[in-house]
């Protein structure tokens, strides 16, 4: 019964692939199938200048103070976009009939609730299938559906969403939901890549909603990632608790500090950790070091900022068109959904 209902599910020749590690939660068989945390560290450490990729930010201890950032009064992105989904579920489901919802980067999936909501009153049934590198966020929301949706049946993926994304049969009608402003850790390169990716991956029925943060007064976007409390310093700096832990490397967090500010040329907020003291750091599982000047930054996380309009038409050259715009009275968020051009 589970084999045949997987079957369905996961894209024929992606079988083989998978296996069910958690009930209604598949991940890769192989780990071969997964880039190396470590190597990933070393090759973005010893660019310059000196980079992260934004999912080392998401260790247990990160994905819990990001859920404390999305409650912050200065962290507008969450409310905006949760009231936006609240308000247009029912205009967004009935644009985008299909059978699954696939969710890129889910976390614990809170906002697409409504969204779930809508499907099983339009049209009685459907698939959730979120997509997530972190285990707690998808238990998390398996037990959400299984306890408050019973038309909807869960089926997560324990994987990055590259791919998760080809795990699934083409041949399902799937709405894409990559919300959350995710697109926002894109830099230029990564973007093109997975919107490539993406629309590759999407069959001729299959839609994509977007949840995109906007350009807008600099103070506003400023304090959202400088909030008094802290919190945003400190998940910011955690990912050297991460990257001590995965590299064995020595970072310690009482000599550097976070710094933040909005560029408007890129339209991206940049957060940095910068060195209060020269110090060497170590990496001895690599037998390699780099000395870390004083006052040398580390660009640890980018938030890129959207013009709706633009992005509209940059994702028409990956064969994707818009469908509708869905936006706040302030205009601060965007939810963008999209269509497979055929
Ligand atoms: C999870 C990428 C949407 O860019 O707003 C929040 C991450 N970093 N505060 C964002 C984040 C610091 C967040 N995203």
């Amino acid at each position: 019964m589970q084999h045949a209902e997987s079957s369905l599910f996961l894209a024929p020749g992606q079988q083989p692939l998978w296996r069910m590690s958690e009930s209604s939660i598949w991940s890769l068989a192989e780990d071969g199938h997964r880039e190396d945390p470590a190597l990933s560290i070393m090759r973005t450490l010893w660019d310059q200048p000196r980079w992260l990729e934004a999912y080392h930010l998401y260790d247990d201890r990160g994905s819990d103070l990001f859920e404390k950032i999305c409650e912050l009064p200065e962290y507008y992105l969450t409310r905006t976009e949760n009231a936006l989904l609240e308000r247009d579920a029912t205009k967004i489901i009935a644009a985008a009939p299909v059978q699954c919802i696939v969710e890129l980067g889910a976390g614990s999936a809170k906002k697409t609730t409504h969204l779930l909501a809508e499907q099983a009153r339009q049209r009685g049934a459907g698939i959730f299938a979120p997509i997530d590198v972190s285990l707690p966020g998808l238990l998390a929301s398996r037990e959400y559906v299984r306890a408050q949706l019973a038309a909807i049946e869960f089926r997560g993926l324990h994987a990055r969403y590259e791919d998760g994304i080809f795990g699934i049969n083409k041949n399902l009608p799937k709405l894409f939901v990559f919300i959350g402003s995710t697109i926002g850790n894109f830099n230029p390169a990564s973007f093109v890549r997975f919107f490539s990716l993406l629309s590759d991956a999407m069959g001729p029925s299959d839609f994509l909603l977007i949840g995109a943060d906007r350009v807008k007064d600099r103070r506003v976007l400023e304090s959202a990632y400088a909030d008094s409390q802290g919190l945003t310093a400190e998940f910011i700096l955690n990912v050297f608790k991460n990257i001590n832990r995965l590299t064995g490397s020595n970072f310690d967090l009482d000599k550097m500090r976070y710094h933040s500010w909005y560029n408007p040329e890129w339209a991206q907020i940049e957060m940095y950790a910068i060195a209060a003291t020269a110090q060497e750091i170590a990496f001895p599982a690599f037998g390699k070091s780099f000395h870390w000047h004083k006052n040398a930054k580390i660009l640890v996380e980018i938030s890129r900022k959207f013009d709706p309009i633009r992005l509209q038409e940059q994702l028409g050259f990956f064969a994707l068109s818009p469908v509708q715009h869905f936006t706040d009275a302030n205009e601060w968020f965007s939810l963008l959904l999209f269509r497979k051009a055929t």
